[in-house]
Protein backbone atom coordinates (compact mmCIF):
# COMPACT_ATOMS: atom_id res chain seq x y z
CA UNK A 1 0.00 0.00 0.00
CA UNK A 2 1.40 3.49 -1.30
CA UNK A 3 4.33 4.08 0.93
CA UNK A 4 3.24 7.51 3.85
CA UNK A 5 6.32 9.49 4.57
CA UNK A 6 5.21 11.78 6.68
CA UNK A 7 8.34 13.59 7.90
CA UNK A 8 8.99 14.70 4.53
CA UNK A 9 5.37 15.15 3.52
CA UNK A 10 5.71 12.75 0.86
CA UNK A 11 3.83 9.80 -0.72
CA UNK A 12 4.80 7.24 -3.20
CA UNK A 13 2.40 5.30 -5.25
CA UNK A 14 3.50 2.31 -7.08
CA UNK A 15 1.54 1.44 -10.72
CA UNK A 16 2.63 -1.70 -12.46
CA UNK A 17 2.18 -2.88 -16.00
CA UNK A 18 2.10 -6.46 -16.40
CA UNK A 19 1.41 -8.78 -19.38
CA UNK A 20 2.83 -11.43 -21.46
CA UNK A 21 6.05 -11.27 -23.23
CA UNK A 22 6.28 -8.62 -26.32
CA UNK A 23 2.59 -7.26 -25.66
CA UNK A 24 3.88 -3.69 -24.98
CA UNK A 25 5.08 -2.65 -21.76
CA UNK A 26 8.15 -1.00 -22.21
CA UNK A 27 6.46 0.60 -25.08
CA UNK A 28 4.21 2.17 -23.16
CA UNK A 29 6.57 3.99 -20.60
CA UNK A 30 8.69 5.30 -23.60
CA UNK A 31 5.83 6.92 -24.91
CA UNK A 32 4.65 8.64 -21.22
CA UNK A 33 8.55 9.22 -20.90
CA UNK A 34 8.57 10.94 -24.49
CA UNK A 35 5.59 13.01 -23.65
CA UNK A 36 6.95 14.79 -20.69
CA UNK A 37 8.82 17.90 -20.53
CA UNK A 38 12.39 16.88 -21.53
CA UNK A 39 13.68 19.78 -18.80
CA UNK A 40 11.67 18.42 -16.17
CA UNK A 41 11.27 14.58 -15.85
CA UNK A 42 12.58 12.34 -14.49
CA UNK A 43 14.67 9.62 -16.51
CA UNK A 44 13.16 6.36 -17.67
CA UNK A 45 15.57 3.64 -16.53
CA UNK A 46 15.53 0.26 -18.50
CA UNK A 47 17.57 -2.97 -17.88
CA UNK A 48 17.47 -5.38 -20.63
CA UNK A 49 18.96 -7.78 -23.00
CA UNK A 50 20.73 -6.41 -26.34
CA UNK A 51 17.49 -7.69 -27.73
CA UNK A 52 15.69 -5.22 -26.14
CA UNK A 53 13.73 -7.39 -24.02
CA UNK A 54 13.12 -6.60 -20.44
CA UNK A 55 15.60 -8.47 -17.99
CA UNK A 56 14.74 -6.86 -15.10
CA UNK A 57 12.28 -3.91 -14.87
CA UNK A 58 11.57 -0.74 -16.68
CA UNK A 59 11.17 2.40 -14.07
CA UNK A 60 9.51 5.72 -14.80
CA UNK A 61 9.34 8.16 -11.88
CA UNK A 62 6.94 11.34 -11.81
CA UNK A 63 6.26 13.36 -8.84
CA UNK A 64 4.22 16.35 -8.13
CA UNK A 65 3.47 18.73 -5.55
CA UNK A 66 -0.44 19.11 -4.17
CA UNK A 67 -1.79 22.47 -3.01
CA UNK A 68 -1.73 20.94 0.34
CA UNK A 69 2.05 20.49 0.08
CA UNK A 70 2.67 17.29 0.27
CA UNK A 71 4.81 15.50 -2.76
CA UNK A 72 3.36 12.90 -4.52
CA UNK A 73 5.41 10.57 -6.07
CA UNK A 74 4.38 7.95 -9.16
CA UNK A 75 6.77 5.30 -9.71
CA UNK A 76 5.69 2.77 -12.38
CA UNK A 77 7.34 0.21 -13.32
CA UNK A 78 7.37 -3.16 -15.91
CA UNK A 79 8.24 -6.36 -15.13
CA UNK A 80 9.51 -8.92 -17.99
CA UNK A 81 7.23 -10.48 -19.71
CA UNK A 82 9.04 -13.89 -20.57
CA UNK A 83 8.34 -16.81 -18.84
CA UNK A 84 10.94 -17.64 -17.66
CA UNK A 85 11.45 -14.59 -15.43
CA UNK A 86 8.47 -15.43 -12.94
CA UNK A 87 10.61 -14.51 -9.92
CA UNK A 88 11.40 -10.75 -11.33
CA UNK A 89 7.68 -10.49 -11.90
CA UNK A 90 7.06 -11.69 -8.45
CA UNK A 91 9.63 -9.24 -6.81
CA UNK A 92 8.60 -6.32 -8.90
CA UNK A 93 4.66 -6.65 -8.04
CA UNK A 94 5.52 -6.03 -4.39
CA UNK A 95 4.15 -3.09 -2.82
CA UNK A 96 2.16 -2.13 -5.88
CA UNK A 97 -1.04 0.01 -5.59
CA UNK A 98 -2.49 -0.66 -9.36
CA UNK A 99 -1.54 -2.98 -12.26
CA UNK A 100 -2.24 -2.02 -15.40
CA UNK A 101 -2.42 -5.64 -17.72
CA UNK A 102 -1.18 -5.11 -21.17
CA UNK A 103 -2.21 -7.36 -23.47
CA UNK A 104 -1.88 -8.14 -27.03
CA UNK A 105 -4.80 -7.74 -29.35
CA UNK A 106 -3.58 -10.12 -32.20
CA UNK A 107 -6.12 -13.51 -32.21
CA UNK A 108 -2.91 -15.89 -31.91
CA UNK A 109 -1.64 -14.45 -28.58
CA UNK A 110 -4.79 -15.04 -26.73
CA UNK A 111 -3.41 -17.88 -24.70
CA UNK A 112 -0.85 -16.18 -23.61
CA UNK A 113 -2.63 -13.05 -22.72
CA UNK A 114 -5.05 -15.78 -20.85
CA UNK A 115 -1.96 -17.25 -19.11
CA UNK A 116 -0.05 -13.72 -18.12
CA UNK A 117 -3.93 -13.11 -16.50
CA UNK A 118 -3.37 -15.92 -14.62
CA UNK A 119 -0.05 -15.71 -13.42
CA UNK A 120 -0.65 -11.96 -12.26
CA UNK A 121 -3.40 -13.62 -9.90
CA UNK A 122 -1.41 -15.59 -8.97
CA UNK A 123 1.59 -13.44 -7.95
CA UNK A 124 -0.28 -10.47 -6.30
CA UNK A 125 -1.97 -14.04 -4.27
CA UNK A 126 1.45 -15.45 -2.92
CA UNK A 127 2.50 -11.25 -2.28
CA UNK A 128 -0.81 -11.00 -0.07
CA UNK A 129 -1.43 -8.13 -2.21
CA UNK A 130 -5.06 -6.25 -1.27
CA UNK A 131 -7.80 -8.03 -3.49
CA UNK A 132 -9.38 -4.66 -4.05
CA UNK A 133 -5.74 -3.40 -5.90
CA UNK A 134 -6.96 -1.92 -9.54
CA UNK A 135 -6.05 -3.64 -12.31
CA UNK A 136 -7.01 -2.08 -15.68
CA UNK A 137 -6.49 -3.98 -18.53
CA UNK A 138 -5.34 -2.46 -22.29
CA UNK A 139 -5.46 -4.25 -25.79
CA UNK A 140 -2.52 -3.03 -27.65
CA UNK A 141 -1.16 -3.16 -31.10
CA UNK A 142 -4.56 -2.40 -32.69
CA UNK A 143 -2.82 -1.94 -35.92
CA UNK A 144 -1.92 -5.44 -36.87
CA UNK A 145 -4.04 -7.61 -38.94
CA UNK A 146 -6.07 -10.60 -37.08
CA UNK A 147 -6.77 -8.63 -34.04
CA UNK A 148 -9.57 -9.16 -31.78
CA UNK A 149 -12.51 -6.99 -33.11
CA UNK A 150 -13.87 -3.91 -31.40
CA UNK A 151 -16.77 -5.43 -30.38
CA UNK A 152 -15.05 -8.03 -28.84
CA UNK A 153 -13.21 -6.00 -26.90
CA UNK A 154 -16.50 -4.34 -26.03
CA UNK A 155 -18.04 -7.53 -24.72
CA UNK A 156 -14.59 -8.34 -22.48
CA UNK A 157 -15.23 -4.75 -21.38
CA UNK A 158 -18.72 -5.21 -20.36
CA UNK A 159 -18.74 -8.80 -19.07
CA UNK A 160 -15.47 -7.89 -16.52
CA UNK A 161 -15.08 -5.56 -13.73
CA UNK A 162 -11.67 -4.10 -15.03
CA UNK A 163 -11.39 -1.11 -17.77
CA UNK A 164 -10.45 -1.69 -20.86
CA UNK A 165 -8.34 0.35 -23.04
CA UNK A 166 -7.70 -0.07 -26.51
CA UNK A 167 -4.47 0.97 -27.82
CA UNK A 168 -2.06 1.44 -30.35
CA UNK A 169 1.34 2.07 -28.00
CA UNK A 170 3.83 2.45 -30.90
CA UNK A 171 2.14 5.37 -31.97
CA UNK A 172 1.24 6.90 -28.71
CA UNK A 173 -2.39 6.20 -29.15
CA UNK A 174 -3.72 4.76 -25.82
CA UNK A 175 -1.25 5.36 -23.51
CA UNK A 176 -2.42 8.34 -21.63
CA UNK A 177 -6.00 6.67 -21.49
CA UNK A 178 -4.64 3.57 -20.13
CA UNK A 179 -2.45 5.21 -17.65
CA UNK A 180 -4.48 7.83 -16.51
CA UNK A 181 -7.54 5.26 -16.17
CA UNK A 182 -5.11 3.17 -13.99
CA UNK A 183 -4.32 6.52 -11.93
CA UNK A 184 -7.87 7.09 -11.31
CA UNK A 185 -8.87 3.66 -10.11
CA UNK A 186 -5.89 3.61 -7.57
CA UNK A 187 -7.20 7.08 -6.25
CA UNK A 188 -10.59 4.66 -5.30
CA UNK A 189 -8.38 2.17 -3.69
CA UNK A 190 -6.63 4.40 -2.14
CA UNK A 191 -9.19 6.72 -0.66
CA UNK A 192 -11.04 3.84 0.54
CA UNK A 193 -7.75 2.24 2.19
CA UNK A 194 -6.11 5.16 3.72
CA UNK A 195 -7.74 8.16 2.69
CA UNK A 196 -5.56 9.48 0.36
CA UNK A 197 -7.71 12.50 -0.31
CA UNK A 198 -9.04 13.19 3.23
CA UNK A 199 -6.29 12.47 4.70
CA UNK A 200 -3.25 12.76 3.51
CA UNK A 201 -4.02 15.62 0.72
CA UNK A 202 -4.16 14.17 -2.49
CA UNK A 203 -7.51 14.96 -4.53
CA UNK A 204 -8.18 13.52 -7.11
CA UNK A 205 -8.54 16.15 -9.68
CA UNK A 206 -5.72 16.99 -8.38
CA UNK A 207 -3.89 14.01 -8.92
CA UNK A 208 -5.54 13.68 -12.37
CA UNK A 209 -4.98 16.99 -13.36
CA UNK A 210 -1.03 17.36 -12.58
CA UNK A 211 -0.42 13.59 -14.50
CA UNK A 212 -2.36 14.69 -17.64
CA UNK A 213 -0.39 18.15 -17.11
CA UNK A 214 2.40 16.23 -17.42
CA UNK A 215 1.67 14.16 -20.33
CA UNK A 216 0.56 17.39 -22.36
CA UNK A 217 -3.03 16.08 -22.33
CA UNK A 218 -6.27 17.06 -21.50
CA UNK A 219 -7.44 16.01 -18.09
CA UNK A 220 -10.33 13.33 -19.29
CA UNK A 221 -13.82 13.29 -18.22
CA UNK A 222 -15.11 10.79 -15.48
CA UNK A 223 -16.76 8.13 -18.36
CA UNK A 224 -13.05 8.42 -20.53
CA UNK A 225 -11.19 7.26 -17.11
CA UNK A 226 -13.71 3.83 -17.56
CA UNK A 227 -12.57 2.89 -20.79
CA UNK A 228 -14.66 0.84 -23.37
CA UNK A 229 -18.10 -0.46 -22.65
CA UNK A 230 -18.39 1.75 -19.51
CA UNK A 231 -19.96 5.09 -21.53
CA UNK A 232 -16.72 5.62 -22.87
N1 LIG B 1 2.71 -3.18 -34.34
C1 LIG B 1 2.88 -2.80 -33.09
N2 LIG B 1 4.00 -3.14 -32.44
C2 LIG B 1 4.13 -2.74 -31.15
C3 LIG B 1 3.12 -1.98 -30.49
N3 LIG B 1 3.55 -1.74 -29.23
C4 LIG B 1 4.75 -2.33 -29.12
N4 LIG B 1 5.12 -2.92 -30.27
C5 LIG B 1 6.37 -3.64 -30.58
O1 LIG B 1 6.37 -4.88 -29.89
C6 LIG B 1 7.71 -5.23 -29.52
C7 LIG B 1 7.77 -5.47 -28.02
O2 LIG B 1 7.49 -4.28 -27.32
P1 LIG B 1 8.01 -4.05 -25.82
O3 LIG B 1 7.41 -2.77 -25.35
O4 LIG B 1 9.47 -4.19 -25.74
O5 LIG B 1 7.31 -5.30 -25.11
P2 LIG B 1 7.40 -5.75 -23.58
O6 LIG B 1 6.00 -6.05 -23.19
O7 LIG B 1 8.11 -4.74 -22.78
O8 LIG B 1 8.24 -7.11 -23.70
P3 LIG B 1 9.09 -7.87 -22.54
O9 LIG B 1 9.98 -6.84 -21.92
O10 LIG B 1 9.85 -8.96 -23.21
O11 LIG B 1 8.09 -8.42 -21.58
C8 LIG B 1 8.58 -4.06 -29.96
O12 LIG B 1 9.15 -4.37 -31.20
C9 LIG B 1 7.60 -2.90 -30.07
O13 LIG B 1 8.02 -1.92 -30.99
C10 LIG B 1 1.93 -1.62 -31.23
O14 LIG B 1 1.03 -0.95 -30.76
N5 LIG B 1 1.87 -2.08 -32.51
MG1 LIG C 1 9.75 -4.84 -21.60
Amino acid sequence: MAQVDFQHREIAIKLVYYGPALSGKTTNLQKIHERMDPKRRGRLLTLDTKEDRTLYFDLLPLAFKSASGVTCKVKLFTVPGQVMHNTTRKVVLQGCDGVAFIADSQIVETKNNNESFANLKANMKENRLDEEIPIVIQFNKRDMPKVRTDDELKRIAARGKEPVFPATAIEGKGVPETFLGLAAATWEMLEKKIGLGSKHGIPKTELLTALSKQLGVETPRPEQLLGLGKGG
